[in-house]
């Protein structure tokens, strides 16, 4: 079993900061005491909400993963979050918030398909409705040198995968997103290869860090952050996190991310963080910290290499090789 160990930034004199007043908000929604059980029926999930409100409280309960209370540095503001982020398929700007609105996220599937004892497709709420949620605040470190940090709402993958029973021939999971060019209007931009995809091992997908996403700031997942449910993998490059997944595949060769497809050179699989491996274009050393002055240095592997290092030991290859390629 996989041990959740310290993380490499929690040292003893971490001081209270900004999260400790969040913490005690989410106290508050536990207390509000909304069972399981009233997840099983009407769809409760989409963030049907207008965009000038933002999305509705989480309607169920999400108790603080304690392995996640803190993430060495404050929660960035929501209103700072939601308000600047990547989502190209609404935009290749950051203030896509407006126009994300749009997306009707209520009443989706996800199809999980290719390696599996049966091909099915599970819609979300049932999805969310079974699985071990909780609440992780946790890093987030963007290949263009901006980081943040977020209160997320969700499970871990590997939860999806028990369910999808894969078979022992799977090697890698293979993530798409929904392609919808009158919607997502970024999609008419012919030369991006839509629809946006990721992958990762099965390895990388057992690992307790690798989360669905599916709330936020003590509410159902905003439009903008990639609902109904994204990827995040902490320990990688924001743009391993995919977001708006509709399809699931269990593959045996190595899938072509987006980013990949598009400019290989610049976007490799594995793009593990870390900042002695710069981008061909600029240096990874540091991050602008989102919603503040600050620059800071960036961590191996974003801080969490005591969850994550020991999965990369053996991959052939040079160093340089696993981190970004
Ligand atoms: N489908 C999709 N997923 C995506 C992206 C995207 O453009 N489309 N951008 C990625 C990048 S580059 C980053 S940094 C994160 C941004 O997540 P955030 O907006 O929640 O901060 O989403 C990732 N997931
Ligand atoms: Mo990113």
């Amino acid at each position: 079993m996989n041990v959740i160990r310290r993380p490499d930034w929690a040292l003893p004199e971490s001081a209270a900061t900004p999260e400790a007043v969040f913490l005690n908000r989410r106290s508050i929604l536990r207390g509000m005491g909304l069972g399981a059980g009233l997840l099983g029926g009407a769809s409760l999930f989409g963030a049907a909400a207008r965009a000038d409100e933002g999305p509705a409280a989480w309607p169920g309960t999400a108790p603080l993963n304690p392995d996640f209370a803190d993430a060495g540095r404050a929660v960035t503001p929501e209103d700072i979050n939601s308000t600047y982020n990547n989502f190209y398929e609404f935009g290749s700007q950051k203030q896509i918030y407006d126009a994300a609105q749009a997306l009707e996220t209520r009443g989706w599937t996800i199809k999980i398909d290719g390696l599996v004892e049966s091909p099915t497709e599970i819609s979300t709420d049932d999805l969310i409705a079974s699985a071990p949620i909780e609440e992780r605040v946790v890093r987030h470190r963007c290949v263009e040198a901006w980081s943040m940090v977020a209160p997320w709402i969700g499970f871990p993958l590997s939860a999806l995968v028990e369910r999808a029973r894969p078979l022992a021939s799977a090697k890698y999971l293979r993530f798409e997103t929904f392609k919808d060019p009158d919607v997502a209007r970024g999609q008419r931009q012919f030369w991006y290869p839509w629809p946006y995809v990721e992958g990762v091992t099965m390895a990388e997908a057992a690992n307790p860090l690798a989360f669905l996403v599916v709330g936020a700031y003590g509410k159902v997942l905003h439009n903008q952050f990639g609902a109904p449910i994204r990827l995040h993998l902490p320990w990688k490059f924001g743009f391993k996190s995919i977001k708006s997944i509709v399809r699931v595949s269990f593959v045996e060769e190595r899938p072509v991310s987006f980013w990949e497809e598009l400019q290989s050179a610049e976007y490799g699989f594995w793009a593990n963080v870390n900042p002695e491996v710069a981008h061909p274009r600029w240096s990874q050393a540091t991050e602008r910290v989102l919603g503040t002055d600050e620059r800071v240095p960036t961590q191996l592997w974003n801080g969490y290499g005591a969850q994550v290092a020991g999965m990369y030991g053996d991959l052939p290859g040079e160093v340089g090789e696993r981190f970004w390629r």
